[in-house]
């Protein structure tokens, strides 16, 4: 997927600011950030949508992803809350078709679909 630029943030072809990476998962600041903290949680492997993450192992790094936001906000500066959104396909707004989970923080998130 050479065409996708988080595949090019994994292999190291393009920068980011990475806060966390191991063997599954990399951890990057957003280029436009919507809040104080806002970083974009992504797997190595390309998985184009929440849609998509239907063999177990997917489901096991989405897991993996998911808990890894308390901690990406804990050690940035955002222990008291956060907030995890995964824009889904053209109706959910999704840019980029390289699964990610935001985690935005670091101020008072607006309420929003209460
Ligand atoms: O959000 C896609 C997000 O990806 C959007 O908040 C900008 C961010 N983005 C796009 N390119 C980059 C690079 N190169 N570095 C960091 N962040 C980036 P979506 O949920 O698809 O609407």
């Amino acid at each position: 997927m050479s065409d996708c630029i988080f595949c090019r943030i994994v292999a190291g072809q393009i920068p980011a600011t990475k806060v966390f990476e191991d063997e599954d998962v990399v951890a990057f600041r957003d280029i436009h950030p919507q809040a104080a903290l806002h970083v974009l949680i992504i797997p190595k492997k390309h998985i184009a949508t929440l849609f998509d993450v239907v063999p177990e192992e997917d489901q096991a790094v989405l897991g993996k992803m998911l808990a890894l936001a308390p901690r990406i906000a804990s050690e940035n500066g955002s222990a008291d809350g956060f907030r995890t959104i995964i824009n889904t396909g053209r109706l959910g707004g999704q840019e980029v078709y390289h699964l990610h989970i935001h985690v935005v923080g670091g101020q008072a998130m607006p309420a929003m679909l209460k």
